[in-house]
């Protein structure tokens, strides 16, 4: 049997391997640090699909010492299948070659090489030296291009130098790679060593299929959610009648922290699925889902079209959240306008909306009972909708490797309104309804067969998605 395909991410100190590891093997706990120096033992990371493993990628510390290790390489006599074991004997109790003892190590152990260099800087003697190293192990190696600042003007020096020394050059922002932009990754890395390729082939096929897998589940857990908080409902008894306002107030109050903590777990549970540490995980600090989702601001927001919206313009805090969520994601979704205006009144297009409504039930004196719920307005399901498809794009994009810092906000371009359900056809909007009349008028055989059919709509939109 052919072994696990394995590559030591190896580079110069703090150019981001540790940020590239992360985000492959999707590990929130990974050590990274503004600070150079801060992983100083090569670590192996198996990623394991279905309890096997099925690739390793190993963190190792920077290049310490490069111009020195060169140098012995250069003058060494012996047979070239022992350069790297002579070198890792010559130097296993020398501390200033510690690093490079610990980062050859793996690739002596037959791994594949990925280097790691911040192509926004100027390309330097020493860098040269560590490319020259690596070719002179003649092991298979990739260069990855993580470009930090975004500066290019000497990506051409780096490329031309790369070329000598690698088999592959590729681009890979380790802090803003998408799904789709990992599996570009491992599909090249299959044309770097024809004894892994039926391995990476296979590997890509199962990276694929998990995704697939945890869309699945994310759609099935939004419409288990539906289900359950479109048809949440509090009752209380009505000792007299004149007390029916103040008991409506608490059961309302009651409905709206089930539904809230139903949202929470929702948006736990889709965390956990992309393997995201609910403590590492975070919203950007301006983002309208940090909004409550009985405000007026998440109301407005998601439940008006763009017109109204822009005519209504940004009054508050929470709209001008709106705003960056606009320019976050609306460029990949193909999504909103900037909103623009200083006006007051969003916050009068609410209207006092009432967001769930009391009835009392019953007749007799004495029996008498008050229900809060179900929600009764359809543009509860797209705006529960809307904040879940929200929610699922910060999740997969919200990169292994970034920490502490927010999504870059991008240039927004010219859309709708701020709601993906809102470019949805007629009749996936249509679809939407039937299933919040049929769970509102309790009727179970109905809603299952629209359930299963919004399911599997959702499931095809996460899909879609994560391609984006
Ligand atoms: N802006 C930006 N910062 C990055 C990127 N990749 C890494 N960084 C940052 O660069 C710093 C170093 O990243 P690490 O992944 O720890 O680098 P390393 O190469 O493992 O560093 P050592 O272990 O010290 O050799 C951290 O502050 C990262 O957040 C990137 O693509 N863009
Ligand atoms: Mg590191």
């Amino acid at each position: 049997m052919k072994t696990m395909p394995v590559f030591a991410v190896i580079g110069h100190p703090n150019e981001g391997k540790s940020s590239v590891v992360a985000t492959l093997v999707e590990n929130d706990q990974i050590r990274i640090s503004p600070r150079p120096g801060e992983t100083v033992e090569s670590r192996t990371y198996p990623v394991s699909i279905d309890g096997q493993n099925v690739i390793a990628f190993v963190d190792t510390p920077g290049f310490q010492n490069p111009l020195q290790t060169l140098g012995w390489m250069r003058k060494f006599e012996g047979p070239e299948s022992a350069l790297l074991s002579s070198f890792l004997a010559q130097f296993a109790d020398d501390p200033g070659m510690a690093h490079e003892c610990e980062l050859l190590r793996p690739v002596w152990d037959g791994a594949g090489i990925i280097y790691v260099l911040d192509a926004s800087r100027p390309l330097r003697q020493v860098d040269k030296a560590e490319m020259e190293i690596l070719r002179l192990t003649g092991r298979p190696r990739m260069a990855i291009l993580n470009c930090k600042t975004g500066e290019e003007e000497f990506l051409e020096e780096w490329k031309a130098e790369l070329r000598k020394h690698f088999n592959m050059v590729r681009t890979f922002n380790a802090v803003s790679a998408t799904f789709a932009e990992r599996m570009r990754l491992l599909e090249s890395l299959r044309a770097l060593e024809q004894d892994w390729e039926d391995a990476l082939g296979r590997v890509v096929d199962v990276f694929a299929r998990d995704w697939r897998r945890r869309n699945a589940e994310c759609a099935a857990l939004v419409c288990d959610f539906l289900r359950r908080v479109l048809s949440m409902v509090e009752t209380a008894r009505l000792p007299e009648p004149e007390r029916k306002a103040e008991i409506e107030a608490q059961l309302a109050k009651r409905l709206e922290d089930g539904i809230r903590t139903e949202e929470v777990r929702l948006h736990e549970q889709v965390c956990l699925q992309f393997r995201h540490d609910r403590r590492s995980f975070a919203l950007p600090e301006q983002s309208v889902l940090r909004q409550d989702l009985f405000s007026r601001t998440t109301w407005t927001v998601f439940g008006l079209s763009r017109s109204k919206l822009v005519a209504a313009a940004v009054a508050t805090g929470g709209a001008a959240g709106a705003a960056l969520d606009l320019a976050t994601l609306g460029h990949s979704l193909g999504l909103f306008a900037a909103i623009g205006g200083t006006a007051a009144g969003l916050t009068a297009l609410f209207q006092g909306e009432r967001l769930v409504r009391g009835k009392v039930l019953g007749l007799d004196i004495g029996q008498r009972r008050v229900q809060v719920g179900p929600l009764d307005t359809v543009q509860w399901i797209f705006v529960l909708l809307d904040r879940f498809l929200m929610h699922y794009w910060y999740v997969i994009h919200w990169s292994h490797a970034l920490r502490d810092q927010d999504l870059q906000p991008i240039a927004a371009a010219d859309g709708g309104k701020l709601g993906l359900t809102s470019t949805w056809n007629r009749e996936a909007r249509k679809l939407c309804a039937e299933f919040f009349k049929a769970v509102g008028a309790g009727d179970a055989s109905a809603s299952m067969t629209i359930e299963a059919e919004l399911r599997r709509f959702l499931e095809e939109e996460l899909e879609r998605m994560s391609r984006l």
